[in-house]
């Protein structure tokens, strides 16, 4: 129990809450252009806006507001004033196309909208009946920034019941349709009390600064909650590639970095020439961590990655460890407040030592919003992550595979990530993946999907360098059938890699 009272609004504790205990004069947010919001200017405007929405705008206390646009602080003000006047906020990726878009806003009954200029067209598109766009973030008369001039009276939060739905985050997965998972004002601060409080434990000298949007909740969490609730500063930027990022590091003295394990691979070979002094904290979700990509940043940098899984039905991090606590190969431990678990089909414990299905539960879960997936989600209280995991004999957690994505070949099971950990030690290879491909004898074989360095050729010759290689490291029966090349794999628009679409080019 994190005693929250049960009258408890996210958005004022997270701005007027901090504010009362380190003054207005600390800065919040900042960004590219030259924007540099103290904590007061930024609640000026979060109070600006909020009266906007009350007032001319006409959003009422659990109405639903969508948002969208590119990591900027007017997203994170807008985030901030929906919850401050009581509505849902629900939040969605820049890089959603109209037809998903209309899907999300029939699903979540989405009255308004909050868009940034530059991201409105694919909404317009979207034809969402009776939607209430307002646009921010440029310069036009009725542009929300217009309407929000800081300087008005302060505004008085909604009293919001501590579990009264404060947003409702959307997932499909790495496919399926969309399904929109509602978290509750005191899930906001849950996550902060919890993974950012016990594991990161931010000062308020930090920066934070990452790769994922504001629409995912590892970006939302990372870059908006948590140095929120901390009193430290976010550098608000979308991800604009591993050169950008490293120079965000050093002309921001970044601190805190949240992003996947595609970007610290992508940054590696860059690294040299910038100044990543200033980082003291490397966190990594998203996706499954290699061990050999934990190595070599490690080795570039000294800088022990903070591996972590999180889930959008969970909101953020359940299981993850920070310094002496860090056990390469692994994701850690439950985080305080969290309880996990490994289980069989049954839903019965299993064993240390044998892969079953990792279930979880914690002050933060699932609650999709209408949909009948619910049921395969949580059972008997257990949040079931469709992730496959071994608990270790002294209690961590190792990551084997997603449930569904086990291949199992001529009667061995085979782990897509172990193999593609082996691939990504091999100096000529930068991305991997490793799918099941149905095959008569076998039932099923590896095959190897692998991005090699520039330059590299994609002949026998490196084939059975491959080959060599991983046999030289995993089980010879783990070692991919098959490899194919590519210029990139294909990922969501949250980085996530899409198996499904590996599996089913092969097919074709
Ligand atoms: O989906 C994930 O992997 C994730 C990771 C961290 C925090 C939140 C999420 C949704």
């Amino acid at each position: 129990d994190l005693g929250y009272p049960d009258r408890l609004n996210c958005g004022a504790e997270l701005l007027d809450g901090t504010i009362a205990r380190l003054g207005p004069d600390r800065p919040a947010v900042r960004d590219a252009t030259g924007a540099a919001w103290s904590y007061g200017q930024l609640r000026d405007r979060v109070d600006a806006l909020a009266h906007a929405l009350s007032g001319p705008l006409g959003v009422r206390p659990g109405n639903r507001v969508l948002l969208r646009g590119p990591t900027s602080p007017w997203l994170a003000a807008c985030w901030l004033a929906v919850m401050k006047a009581g509505a849902v906020a629900v939040t969605v990726l820049a890089a959603q196309r109209p037809d998903e878009l209309a899907t999300i806003c029939r699903i979540a009954q989405v009255g308004h909208a909050l868009c940034d200029a530059r991201s409105v067209d694919d909404l317009v598109r979207a034809g969402v009946p009776g939607l209430r766009i307002t646009e921010f973030g440029g310069d036009g008369p009725d542009d929300l920034r217009q309407l929000a001039r800081p300087g008005g009276a302060p505004y008085e939060a909604v009293a919001t019941a501590a579990d009264d739905v404060a947003l409702i985050a959307f997932t499909s997965g790495t496919t399926g349709r969309p399904k929109g998972c509602m978290h509750f004002h005191r899930d906001v601060l849950a996550i902060a009390d919890t993974f950012s409080a016990q594991v990161l434990r931010p000062e308020p000298d930090d920066v934070f600064a990452g790769s994922p949007p504001l629409g995912f909740t590892f970006g939302l969490g990372g870059l908006v909650i948590f140095p929120l609730r901390a009193g430290a500063s976010a550098y608000l930027a979308d991800w604009g590639g591993p050169e950008r990022l490293l120079g965000d590091i050093a002309e921001h003295r970044i601190s805190v970095l949240f992003t996947a394990p595609t970007a610290y691979r992508a940054m590696l070979p860059a690294l040299d020439g910038h100044d990543v002094s200033s980082l003291r904290r490397c966190v990594s979700a998203g996706e499954n961590l290699p061990t050999a990509t934990w190595q070599s940043w490690y080795d570039a940098t000294g800088l022990r990655i903070i591996n972590g899984i999180g889930a959008t039905e969970l909101l953020h991090i359940f299981l993850s460890a920070a310094d002496d606590a860090i056990r390469p190969g692994t994701t850690g431990l439950p985080v305080p407040g969290f309880e996990a678990r490994v289980v069989g089909a049954d839903g019965i414990p299993l064993p240390d030592g044998e892969p079953g299905l990792l279930a979880v539960r914690g002050p933060t879960g699932c609650r999709y919003l209408a949909d009948d997936r619910q049921q395969e989600y949580v059972r008997d209280g257990w949040n079931l992550t469709g992730d496959t995991y071994v608990r270790e004999s002294d209690g961590y957690f190792r990551y084997v595979a997603r449930a569904d994505d086990m291949i199992i070949s001529a009667g061995y099971n085979i782990a897509g990530p172990e193999v593609e950990d082996a691939l990504l030690r091999h100096p000529d290879v930068t991305e991997a993946a490793v799918v099941g491909r149905p095959d008569e004898e076998r039932g099923q074989v590896a095959v190897a999907h692998v991005v090699l360095r520039a330059g590299v050729p994609s002949g026998d010759e490196t084939v059975a360098a491959l080959r060599a290689f991983v046999k030289s490291r995993i089980a010879p029966y783990k070692c991919p059938r098959v490899f194919v090349f590519h210029a990139s794999l294909p990922r969501t628009p949250t980085g996530k890699l899409q198996r499904f679409r590996l599996r089913e080019a092969d097919l074709e």
